[in-house]
């Protein structure tokens, strides 16, 4: 029956191969293979359970042919038929073991069946509190007992299971879960590392003896810990914040030969309203970084990675690098990146000038108006109370961007997973397709709640 139904000389392989490969069509049309393989099933199984009650029987009878005996009690009168020829001093032949093909075809149409099944479990490494990570085995069978709700790592744990495989680095985890990531960019001395402290309240610790004038590092300060110092090397709770930085140093290598970026500091600050958020702060663009790769790759990379960044313009020179506008140069303003007039005081800005160099970051035809951009004045004893208006304006600016960043990583993962979902392969391909499709079809879309999966005993999700 499975000979003639795949009409294939070697038929395993092309109904697997569907399993593999062609999964959208069997998601297609799976009502009809799972209809398929169950009357299948069926009928080996009725076929086997038929020849094996007759072997039941002879075996059960007292007058039990000889050729029968050996397997009174054997796990092998399982696979035999009852014999239907007899030798030459007519005694029944040994059975010949004809009802192996059809336990294997169930066991065969058994897998099929469970690969359809599979899709309605969430993957067992996705259960727990953190995407179950640090949980034992018995840990995350407590859980799987246990009725909770979808968490956000929970979501990105799926979406990382149905994008397994597919260049990691660039695309997973980044869009995922995590803390909303801001960087502070621009050219050098705009007074990204001042802003950052006035956010803060206090300038991040990165324990230099002398106080550096000159942000000479890549630093990633994760707020809300403990203590405010660089991090300790073996406090990971507070480094997994800052793993970014070893996915964008891996893209460097890959592509500037090898070599890394070596001026990369992770800090831990004492902040709590921020304890959502990493800032990012950097070395201001300077013209050389444009033909060193390693410099190069690292901002641009980082600025591709990072959830928001804020461009600090010192309106005295508001100018901004050709090499380093054009890393925003695909970016939505106001989605992707904003720009900060830092230093403003109202006589020194000159509208034409800011917009023609705006122009070299943006593809569209848009001009900036004062009124709409996100100034902070001057802190200088005259401007020092607008200056602090602006600072707290800034940051229940900095805490609205939450929104839109959780919003376009859903964006993103929802076309991810929209552009790769037909080039599923592997066994677990259904079940990633269709995992891919609810994600696609319900738990990525902004306006809808996402599902509480109240069945998620044993993991099931209806
Ligand atoms: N008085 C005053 N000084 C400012 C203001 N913003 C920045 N500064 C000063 O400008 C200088 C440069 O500021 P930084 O914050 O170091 O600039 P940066 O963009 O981090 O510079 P790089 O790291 O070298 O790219 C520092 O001496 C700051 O104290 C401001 O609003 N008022
Ligand atoms: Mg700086």
């Amino acid at each position: 029956m499975f000979f003639l139904l795949t009409g294939e000389p070697s038929p395993p392989p092309k109904v697997f191969y569907l399993h593999y490969s062609e999964v959208s069509f069997l998601a297609r049309y799976e009502a009809l293979f799972v209809a398929a393989w169950l009357a299948l099933q069926y009928y080996h199984y009725s076929t086997w359970a038929n020849n094996y009650s007759r072997v039941r029987d002879e075996l059960d009878s007292p007058t039990v042919a000889a050729s029968m005996r050996p397997f009174q009690g054997s796990i092998l009168r399982f696979f035999i038929v009852h014999p239907i020829s007899k030798s030459a001093s007519n005694q029944w032949n040994p059975p010949p073991f004809k009802n192996t093909i059809h336990l294997l075809l169930v066991a065969g149409y058994t897998f099929l069946i469970g690969l359809h099944m599979t899709p309605y479990f969430t993957p067992m490494d996705c259960l727990g509190p953190e995407g179950g990570d640090e949980l034992s085995f018995f840990g995350k069978l407590s859980l799987l007992l246990t009725t909770s709700s979808q968490s956000s790592s929970m979501l990105c744990c799926r979406y990382n299971y149905a994008m397994k495989g597919f260049e990691a680095h660039q695309m997973n985890r980044n869009y995922c879960s995590g803390r909303v990531r801001v960087a502070f960019a621009g050219s050098w001395s705009t007074g990204k590392t001042y802003l950052i402290g006035g956010l803060l309240g206090k300038n991040y610790s990165t324990a230099q003896s002398a106080p550096a004038p000159t942000t000479d590092k890549f630093v990633c300060i994760a707020a809300g810990a403990a203590y405010s110092d660089p991090i300790r090397s073996d406090d990971f709770e507070q480094r997994k914040h800052c793993e970014i930085m070893e996915h964008v140093n891996d893209v460097v290598r890959s592509e500037c030969g090898g070599r890394a970026m070596a001026n990369v500091l992770d800090v831990a600050d004492t902040n709590g309203e921020f304890g959502d958020f990493v800032f990012f702060d950097m070395p201001g663009w300077q013209t050389e970084y444009g033909s060193d790769c390693v410099y190069r790759t690292f901002f641009h990379q980082l600025i591709d990675k990072v959830d928001y960044t804020y461009v600090v313009w010192d309106v005295h020179h508001g100018k901004i690098e050709d090499d380093f506008a054009e890393f925003f140069r695909n970016k939505a303003r106001g989605t992707n990146y904003e720009l900060i007039y830092n230093r403003y005081t109202r006589d020194n800005v000159d509208m034409s000038f800011l917009n023609q160099q705006y122009s070299k970051m943006s593809t569209g035809q848009e001009i900036l108006s004062e009124m709409y951009t996100t100034k902070v004045h001057e802190n200088n004893s005259r401007l020092s109370a607008q200056f602090h208006e602006d600072i707290l304006h800034l940051r229940s600016k900095i805490k609205s961007v939450n929104q839109t960043v959780h919003d376009n990583r859903k964006k993103m993962m929802k076309e991810n997973l929209i552009m790769h979902r037909d080039k599923m392969s592997g066994i677990d391909s259904l079940r990633r397709l269709k995992i891919c499709d609810r994600l696609i079809n319900e738990d990525l879309n902004l306006h809808v709640k996402p599902r509480a999966y109240q069945w998620h005993w044993l993991g099931l999700e209806l």
